[in-house]
């Protein structure tokens, strides 16, 4: 707040704030995130909240209602702003209107639902991007003012046009208009439909006029990695059984083709289970590195319950930040090295640990969040705040802090060590989204106020009672006695990459 309050993010080396580059409009690396709106501090709003500083909280929430404006000559990417912005907004929102208060005084007194309208009116500046292509996927970007602008990029990736229902869904119940659940819906049915005749897998990249995939690669990072978890969490909070039987579908195939290693994490012999990235044609293998955005998906397992095989994917990138310190973006596993170095403080890794603590209550998993947070504190920690790693091998650093530091990284490392945050405390009540915001689990999230006669899509997709096949393991006494995976399985991963745990 010091020194980038209003700009999106904070320079934490030079103490600055960091705006778009409205000079050079194709960075987009910059230009896709940051859209003048003040992000970090609406996507840190529930962090606020979850960290008990109910104070800071509402001046926030009456900072962002008075400053921010979504009328701005900016273009950004629908999924980021989705996912940053309005989901922020919508948790904000849902937490001041929860009359038992369980985070203490959140609701200004003035408060008016300023925050819903605020999320209605950034939701409806991302329409153009779904009525303005042919197949009903997303373009990937809308200048907030104008749309989709002429001559604008139309390939997508799966992601990216496939991550949208959560936020959507929550969104047109409580606005009652249909419009948004169903946008994210069709687009997640189109999506399907294009799977792959020989193997049913989704590639990485996809045209949003022709329908055609330009990205044919596979695999649970980068590219699809919140189009898998929110199939599951549209189902955890809106309770479609079409979306729960395309999450068990793909998981299924996941582990088909993908899944190498093996066959159980905790017993027998083999290499250590290992998802690949797969040719989505064929599922053979096509690259020889795994990204740190897969680590978030052992937390999908814990979700699915799949606690088992969740433990195994969670050890073996601890096992990479155990090497580095921090995650590099991606790390070659033939050559035991990384492909891309750098970890701009992404929090997936942090969030598979404290679901699987959630999920096991084992300590090991608090000793991993103490590392974490130590090499945080050692490698990462500059002038004003957090700062990028431009390269694990020399732990160089860069100016940058992203949002998804405070609202995701530092949130989930906190609730994993305070253990009577009402988070915590009620955890059958919350949903983190892909973003780390909370949303309610609640039973008006199961209804919806419009008639959907009115609106039906194209049919629902085929479902068969056996595609629904998903369990809850038990946890037993030896699950948190002992060590998660076995030592002399952890020991394997460790002498396989040169690492001492
Ligand atoms: C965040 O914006 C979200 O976690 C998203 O799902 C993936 N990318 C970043 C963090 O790495």
């Amino acid at each position: 707040m010091k020194y980038a309050y209003p700009k999106d993010e904070l320079n934490p080396i030079y103490c600055k704030g960091r705006g778009p580059d409205y000079d050079n409009p194709s960075n987009i690396n910059i230009n896709d995130i940051l859209g003048d709106y003040s992000l970090t501090l609406i996507d840190a709003l529930d962090t606020l909240a979850i960290l008990g500083d109910t104070r800071e909280f509402r001046r926030a929430v009456q900072l962002v209602i008075e400053n921010v404006s979504f009328d701005k000559n900016s273009t950004v990417q629908v999924f980021e702003a989705n996912i940053r912005i309005l989901g922020a907004l919508l948790s904000a929102h849902l937490l001041i209107q929860d009359q038992s208060q369980p985070f203490g005084h959140l609701e200004p007194e003035w408060y008016d639902g300023e925050l819903l309208e605020m999320a209605a009116d950034l939701a409806s500046r991302f329409l153009p991007a779904f009525h303005t292509s042919k197949t009903g996927l997303p373009h990937p970007r809308v200048n907030l003012r104008d749309g989709v602008p002429q001559g604008s990029r139309t390939d997508t990736c799966t992601a990216g046009a496939g991550s949208l229902l959560v936020e959507f869904g929550v969104l047109s119940r409580l606005i009652g208009d249909p419009i948004y659940e169903l946008s994210a819906r069709r687009a997640n049915r189109v999506l399907w439909k294009l799977r792959n005749a020989n193997t049913g897998l989704l590639g990485n990249v996809i045209d949003v006029n022709t329908g055609k995939w330009v990205g044919e690669l596979s695999g649970v990072g980068a590219g699809l990695d919140s189009f898998y978890e929110y199939l599951l969490k549209a189902y955890i909070l809106f309770g479609h059984i079409e979306d729960y039987s395309m999450f068990n579908q793909t998981y299924a195939l996941i582990k088909q083709y993908m899944r190498r290693g093996r066959p159980n994490c905790n017993s027998g012999s083999g290499d250590h289970p290992l998802y690949v990235n797969v040719d989505m044609k064929s599922g053979g293998t096509q690259t020889t590195w795994i990204d740190s955005l897969q680590a978030a998906f052992a937390g999908v397992q814990v979700l699915a319950g799949d606690v088992e095989e969740a433990i195994c994917t969670h050890a073996l990138y601890y096992t990479i930040w155990k090497k580095y310190g921090v995650l590099p973006e991606r790390f070659n596993w033939q050559r035991l090295s990384p492909d891309v170095s750098f970890y701009p403080l992404r929090p997936e890794f942090v969030e598979s640990t404290y679901l699987l603590y959630q999920a096991t209550k084992n300590p090991f998993y608090l000793h991993v969040g103490r590392d974490i947070l130590k090499s945080l504190n050692q490698l990462t920690r500059a002038q004003c705040g957090y700062a990028t790693v431009h390269s694990v091998l020399d732990m160089t650093l860069e100016d940058r802090m992203e949002s998804f530091f405070l609202s995701e990284t530092c949130k989930y490392l906190y609730l994993l060590f305070d253990t009577e945050n009402p988070v915590n405390q009620n955890s059958d009540r919350y949903m983190f989204t892909t973003e780390g915001h909370i949303l309610p689990l609640a039973p008006w999230l199961r209804q919806h106020n419009w008639d959907s006669a009115h609106f039906t899509l194209s049919p629902n997709p085929a479902i068969n009672s056996t595609d629904l096949h998903a369990s809850c393991e038990a946890i037993n006494e030896e699950r948190i006695h002992g060590l998660p995976l076995k030592s002399q399985y952890l020991e394997q991963i460790s002498v396989s990459l040169g690492v001492e745990l």
